[in-house]
C-alpha cells in the first residue's frame, strides 16, 4: 500500500491536504481530506451586534466574496422575524447571481481548466486550425487566425522567459491530457479573455454593493438607496445611470457563458467522456435552496428549491428543516475540535461550539493520524448522512422538480455528449452542472433587473425597512438560521440573540459538507468518497487524477474552516512516498 500526499492542492482557496492510499495498479483504495489551518472567527463574533455581523462573517473568505454577508443579514433577519422591502430583494438576488456566474467562470479557466488542458501543448497548435474549431463551436468573435496567433505567441513569450509565470508548476505533457494541440490553444485564449471578462461583472457588486471583494450589506434591507434623479456614475445612490451599466454587463456576462463558457464546457467534456462514470461517491445531495421573487418565508418563490436526494434516488425529495437538531448536526470526532460533551457527540449549530483547546496532535506531522483527528474542518451530517452540496445537487433538484429550462438544457447538454443521466454522477457531472447553472442562473438576471426597474419607475424606491432596526423593539431571545445557495452549494449561518447581542454564531459552509473527514461511523465526506470512487493514479508522482477530482468541488477551504494561517506559513510542495 503507497500513501500519495498532495499537500497542497493548488489552485483552490485556502489550504487542503489529500492523502491517498493506493493498490499496486495506482487504485485508490483510501482517501483523506484534511483542512491544515484555522481561525475561529466563530469566537470573534461572539458578544458583538447582530446588525455588525455580517462585515465580521464576510471576512470568512475573498473568493465568494458576499455569500456570508447575505447568509449573515438574513440569519438576523429571520431571527427578527425582519421583513425586506421587494427591491432589497432583487438587488440581493442580482448580487448573488453576478457572484455565481463571476466565481463560475473563474472556477472553470483559472482554477479547474488546466486539469485537462495541456498549456505546453498549445505551443503546437496550428492556428488556423483552431480558428476553424472555435468557429465551429461558437459565433464568439475572437476567432480569427490571427488572433490565436497573437495569443500562441505571448505564450511562447512565456516559455521562452523560463518560466510560464501563471501556468507554472501544471503536470504538463501528462499523458492523461487529451485535448488535440487546437483545443488547448483555444482554451487558453479563453482563460486570458476571462481574466480580463470578470474585471467587467464586479461592477455589479459595486454599484448595488459600493465595492467589491466585500461589497456592503443592511440588515433589514440593501444598503445603496435609489435615486431616480442623483446622475453620474459617481453618485454613491443607485441611479438610472447604475442601471443601465448592470443592463451592459448582464448582456457581457450572458454573452460570454452562451458563447465561451458553454460550448467550452461541452468541447473539452467531450474528450473526456470517462470522466463522466467515476468521482460521484456519496450519492446524497443536499440544497437549502434561494433565489426568492417573493420573500426567504415563502418557498415556493425560490428559483432554487430545497432539499435532499437520497442514493441518486431523483423521484423522492425529501425536504430539510434546518431548525431541527435531529437534522443538521457537525460531528467532531476526526477534527481538531473537542466538545464539551465529548468528542463523539453531534451538536446543531444553535448550540453548536468552536472549541479551539483541543489536546491532541496537530500539524506539522509527517503524515495525518487518519484513525483520529486529521482536519480542522468538522463532518456536517444531515440526519446521520454525508451530503454532496453545490452546483450538482442544484442541478439535480431542479431537474427532480421538473424545471424546464434546467431539464432542456440538461438533455441539450447530455445528447451533444451522448450521454444519459446518470452521467452527471461524476468528477465532469459536477463540472457540466456548474455550467449549466450559470446558464439558467444568468438568464434570470435580466428579469430581475426588469422587475426592479419596473418597480422604481412604479414609484417604489425602498430599499429598507426600518421597523425592526431599533435594538430595543427586540425580543429578550431569539434565534434563526439565515441560509443562502454560495456557489459552492448550501450555506448557512445560525445566530442566537440575548439581549441586542450575540451569544452564539455558527457557520456550516458548503466546503465544509463536501471536504469535511469522516464522521463518529467513520462515513467519508463527499471529497473522501469521490476519490474513492474509481480512481487510478497513472503516476503517483503526478497526482492529475487526485485533482481533477477535487478541483470539481472547487475547494473553498478558507470557507471551511474559516480560516487563515495564525503563522503566516505556506506549504510548497507536493509529496510523494
Ligand atoms: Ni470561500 Fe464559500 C462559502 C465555500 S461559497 S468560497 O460559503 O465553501 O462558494
Ligand atoms: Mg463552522
Amino acid at each position: 500500500m503507497n500513501r500519495v500526499v498532495v499537500d497542497p492542492i493548488t489552485r483552490i482557496e485556502g489550504h487542503l491536504r489529500i492523502e491517498a492510499e493506493t493498490a499496486a495498479n495506482g487504485a485508490i483504495t483510501s482517501a483523506y481530506s484534511s483542512g491544515t489551518m484555522v481561525r475561529g472567527i466563530e469566537l470573534i463574533l461572539k458578544g458583538r451586534d447582530p446588525r455588525d455581523a455580517w462585515a465580521f462573517a464576510q471576512r470568512i473568505c475573498g473568493v465568494c466574496t458576499l455569500v456570508h454577508g447575505i447568509a449573515s443579514v438574513r440569519a438576523v433577519e429571520n431571527a427578527l422575524d425582519y421583513k425586506i422591502p421587494p427591491n432589497a430583494q432583487l438587488i440581493r438576488n442580482l448580487m448573488i447571481a453576478a457572484q455565481y456566474v463571476h466565481d463560475h467562470v473563474m472556477h472553470f479557466y483559472h482554477l479547474h481548466a488546466l486539469d485537462w488542458v495541456d498549456v505546453v501543448s498549445a505551443l503546437s497548435a496550428d492556428p488556423a486550425a483552431t480558428s476553424t474549431l472555435a468557429q465551429s463551436i461558437s459565433s464568439w468573435p475572437n476567432s480569427s487566425p490571427g488572433y490565436f496567433a497573437d495569443v500562441q505567441k505571448k505564450l511562447k513569450g512565456f516559455v521562452e522567459a523560463g518560466q510560464l509565470g501563471i501556468f507554472a508548476n501544471g503536470f504538463w505533457g501528462h499523458p492523461e491530457f487529451k485535448l488535440p494541440a487546437e483545443a488547448n490553444l483555444m482554451a487558453v485564449a479563453h482563460y486570458l479573455e476571462a481574466l480580463d471578462w470578470q474585471r467587467n461583472v464586479v461592477q455589479i457588486h459595486t454599484i448595488f454593493g459600493g465595492k467589491n471583494p466585500h461589497p456592503n450589506f443592511l440588515v433589514g434591507g440593501a444598503p445603496s438607496p435609489i435615486s431616480v434623479d442623483s446622475g453620474g456614475a459617481a453618485a454613491t445612490a443607485v441611479n438610472l445611470e447604475g442601471l443601465n451599466t448592470v443592463k451592459t454587463v448582464i448582456g457581457k456576462m450572458q454573452q460570454f457563458v452562451d458563447q465561451v463558457y458553454l460550448p467550452d464546457t461541452l468541447a473539452i467534456a467531450s474528450f473526456y467522456k470517462d470522466w463522466f462514470a467515476r468521482g460521484e461517491g456519496i450519492g446524497n445531495f443536499m440544497t437549502y435552496g434561494d433565489f426568492p421573487e417573493k420573500g426567504m418565508d415563502d418557498p415556493s418563490s425560490w428559483l432554487i428549491p430545497s432539499g435532499i436526494i437520497l442514493d441518486r434516488d431523483l423521484s423522492t425529495i425529501h425536504p430539510v428543516d434546518m431548525n431541527d437538531p435531529e437534522q443538521i448536526q457537525e460531528f467532531v470526532s476526526h477534527s481538531y475540535y473537542d466538545y464539551g460533551g465529548g468528542k463523539d457527540q453531534g451538536l446543531h449549530p444553535y448550540v453548536g461550539e468552536t472549541n479551539l483547546n483541543y489536546s491532541g496532535p496537530t500539524p506539522p506531522y509527517e503524515q495525518l493520524d487518519v484513525a483520529n483527528s486529521y482536519s480542522w474542518l468538522k463532518s456536517p451530517r444531515w440526519r446521520g448522512k454525508p451530503m454532496e452540496v453545490g452546483p450538482l445537487s442544484r442541478v439535480l433538484m431542479l431537474y427532480a422538480k421538473g424545471h424546464e429550462p434546467t431539464k432542456e438544457l440538461a438533455a441539450k447538454a447530455l445528447g451533444q455528449l451522448d450521454l444519459p443521466l446518470t452521467a452527471m454522477f461524476s468528477t465532469l457531472g459536477r463540472t457540466a452542472a456548474r455550467t449549466l447553472e450559470s446558464k439558467i442562473i444568468v438568464d434570470q438576471m435580466q428579469i430581475w433587473l426588469t422587475n426592479l426597474i419596473d418597480n422604481i419607475r412604479a414609484g417604489d424606491l425602498s430599499v429598507h425597512n426600518p421597523v425592526k432596526w431599533d435594538p430595543s423593539t427586540w425580543p429578550a431571545e431569539a434565534k434563526g438560521v439565515g441560509f443562502m445557495e454560495a456557489p459552492r452549494g448550501g450555506l448557512a449561518h445560525w445566530i442566537v440573540i440575548k439581549n441586542g447581542k450575540i451569544d452564539n454564531y455558527q457557520a456550516v459552509v458548503p466546503s465544509t459538507w463536501n471536504a469535511g473527514p469522516r464522521d463518529t461511523g467513520g462515513q467519508p465526506g463527499a471529497y473522501e468518497a469521490a476519490l474513492m470512487d474509481r480512481h487510478t493514479l497513472h503516476d503517483p508522482k503526478q497526482p492529475l487524477e487526485i485533482q481533477r477530482t477535487i478541483h470539481s468541488f472547487d475547494p473553498c477551504i478558507a470557507c471551511a474552516v474559516h480560516v487563515t494561517d495564525p503563522n503566516g506559513e505556506e506549504l510548497t510542495q507536493i509529496k510523494v512516498r
